[in-house]
């Protein structure tokens, strides 16, 4: 009896603690708020716990961009922060067109997120 519920309880532990693959793509943006001279040229920031980050293209000149970046990450663990910034490529500063973060959780989702200088982004992850 004891010996079943030590088992269960490593099994409760291994699989909260076992690593994950996040994958997180299909990035596009809608109705983003132009620059001084026209749509923006935007690109996302990614930021993944402390240590992992990535940067997709710029798509210039438009204000619904669709980009073909994909990100994946190996160690991931359920409930990690996921952070995506959107900015507008600019000489010298970006400014930053808004951001969204997600707690991640298993499976695979489609995410729909407002930016706080109008328009919005979607995405995809899966954590598996
Ligand atoms: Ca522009």
């Amino acid at each position: 009896m004891i010996s079943r519920s030590i088992f269960l309880l490593l099994l409760l532990c291994s699989s909260s603690l076992a690593s994950l693959t996040l994958k997180v793509f299909n990035f596009r943006g809608y109705g983003l708020r132009d620059d001084p001279v026209g749509p923006a040229d935007a690109y996302i920031r990614l930021r993944f716990s402390t240590i992992h980050t990535g940067l997709t293209r710029v798509q210039p000149n438009t204000a619904n961009p669709v980009w073909k970046d994909r990100f994946e990450y190996g160690s991931a663990k359920l409930g990690q922060q996921v952070i995506l910034q959107v900015f507008d490529q600019a000489s010298g500063y970006d400014p930053q067109l808004g951001y969204c973060s997600v707690y991640v959780k298993s499976g695979s989702h489609s995410v729909s997120c407002k930016l706080s200088t109008g328009g919005r982004l979607d995405y995809m992850y899966s954590l598996m």
